[in-house]
């Protein structure tokens, strides 16, 4: 009879993995009658070894740039990491970001029952600026990983592609889940465990050949794969994107301070941008790439192959500030549709626009900031008080007292005070 089983689970007639599933009950049993199948544990582990690295060749071949296996164990220090932010006040603002989700974030066998393995994976985003004509007019600056289509539905979609493949060559559908920034696992540390890079002074992944300029992705396995080690790479005594950050939200190495960030202040933030912030923000109107681009890892990267991630045109990657801030509905739903940056809103990206302009400090920018004072939205409106206010003038002036006469909003209403307080 055993020669007979191992005829069956070593026949080629069976898909390969449902032979390996096979082996693995009889290895891991422990009566004598079956010791004579311990030869096949050696097997078993032979064939997670390719089943493994037949993950990594397909997930290059569906374009990842770089891939690890980490095993689905909890990730108990970052939990407590996560915890420990939430208590201190530093992912304030982010309010879904709760201990709840922070602590199923790292317990993978939560987020799919079964799990053995996460398979982590990284897409390059390092696309070539555009090329920009220089009309001398405002522009605001859009942070990278936002130039092209929206990397959750990209990179969703290429991960079941993966899953699919998976699949097949293990011969039945295993189980699986996908993640890709917005669901609840800790991305970079399941990359760091995975080997698939090492996390920076500024919080993010750096890896090898890439630098930072990467979406990370990742599929939760409930068949068990061999780990990769993580890397033993680190900063050194360099601190450069910490000097860098114009708010200080880098407290200390690998310390963010969400509330500080302007990636989350123009992306995140639907309200009001803190005043003490406005003038440090400069020109990004979406997302902020200071840390990034310091980095001296991020140097050498090489550029994304992803067709999709390549800048849309110059318009996403540095628009025009007046033409942001003036945008309609239907030109905002035209240019934006499929693009990270309807996750801002067009009222966000105004807000922001205006914010932009009023750093700027062109005068040109004045009547349509006047214009601001107009629209529905108040946030836009009390932004658009504080970049006139910067901005200055006599028109800027009228403009706001005329505006404050009839601002029915309270917190608008102190935003125009405020501007006209500090005019000359
Ligand atoms: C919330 C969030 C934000 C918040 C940040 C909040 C925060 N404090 O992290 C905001 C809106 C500000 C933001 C900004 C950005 N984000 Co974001 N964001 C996320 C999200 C959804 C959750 C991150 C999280 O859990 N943060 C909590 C902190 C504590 O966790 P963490 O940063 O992962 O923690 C790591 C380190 O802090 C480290 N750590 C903590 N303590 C210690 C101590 C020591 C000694 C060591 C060694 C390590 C260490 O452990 C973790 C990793 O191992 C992830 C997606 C996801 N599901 O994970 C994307 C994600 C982190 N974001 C991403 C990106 C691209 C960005 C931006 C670059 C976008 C931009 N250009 O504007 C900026 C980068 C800003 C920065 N310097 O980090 C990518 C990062 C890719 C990468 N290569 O690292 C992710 C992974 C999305 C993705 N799947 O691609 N983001
Ligand atoms: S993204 Fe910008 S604001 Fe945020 S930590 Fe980096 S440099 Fe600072
Ligand atoms: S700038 Fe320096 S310290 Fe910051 S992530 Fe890059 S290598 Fe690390």
């Amino acid at each position: 009879m055993l020669n007979g089983l191992k005829h069956l689970v070593g026949g080629s007639h069976l898909p390969r993995f449902a032979s390996t599933m096979l082996r693995a009950c009889f290895a891991g049993a422990q009566n004598d009658i079956f010791s004579d199948l311990l030869i096949y544990h050696t097997s078993v582990e032979g064939d997670s070894v390719s089943l493994a690295a037949f993950i990594k060749d397909r997930a290059r071949a569906l374009g990842f740039d770089a891939a690890g296996i980490t095993s689905a164990d909890d990730l108990a220090a970052t939990e407590e990491v996560l915890l420990q932010r939430i208590d201190g006040g530093l992912m304030a603002g982010l309010s879904w970001f709760t201990p709840a989700r922070a602590r199923l974030a790292c317990r993978p066998q939560e987020l799919l029952p079964g799990a053995r393995s996460i398979v982590a994976l990284a897409a390059s985003y390092n696309a070539v600026e555009p090329p920009l004509e220089e009309t001398g007019a405002p522009r605001g600056r859009v942070a990278r990983y936002a130039w092209g289509s929206d990397y959750h539905e990209v990179l969703r979609e290429r991960l079941w592609h993966l899953v699919e493949e998976i699949g097949r060559e293990l011969g039945y559908s295993p189980g699986a889940r996908t993640f890709v920034d917005s669901s609840p696992l800790v991305d970079r540390e399941v990359a760091r465990r995975a080997g698939v890079g090492w996390v920076g002074k500024n919080t993010n992944v750096l890896i090898r050949g890439l630098g930072s300029w990467a979406f990370l992705a990742a599929i939760i396995l409930d068949v068990p794969l061999p780990e990769d080690p993580p890397l033993l790479t680190h900063c050194g005594s360099c601190d450069l994107c910490i000097r860098a950050c114009p708010t200080g939200a880098l407290l200390t190495p690998y310390t963010l301070d969400n509330a500080r960030c302007i990636a989350y202040q123009t992306i995140e933030n639907r309200g009001v941008i803190p005043q003490e912030l406005r003038p440090l923000m400069g020109d990004w109107v979406f997302g902020c790439d200071i840390c990034q681009e310091v980095c001296p890892v991020n140097r050498k990267a090489a550029r994304s192959r992803w067709e999709e991630f390549q800048a849309r045109g110059p318009e996403t990657a540095r628009p025009d500030l007046v033409a942001l801030l003036e945008m309609d509905t239907p030109t905002y739903q035209a240019r934006y549709r499929g693009s990270p940056l309807k996750r801002a809103r067009r009222t966000g990206l105004q807000r922001n626009a205006a914010v932009a302009l009023g750093n700027a400090g062109d005068p040109a920018a004045r009547p349509a900031l006047e214009r601001a004072l107009e629209t529905p939205d108040a946030p836009v409106r009390g932004h658009a008080a504080w970049a006139l206010g910067r901005i200055g003038g006599r028109e800027a002036r009228q403009a706001l007292e005329a505006a404050r006469r009839t601002e029915q909003d309270p917190d608008v209403r102190e935003e125009m005070h405020e501007a006209l307080a500090k005019l000359p």
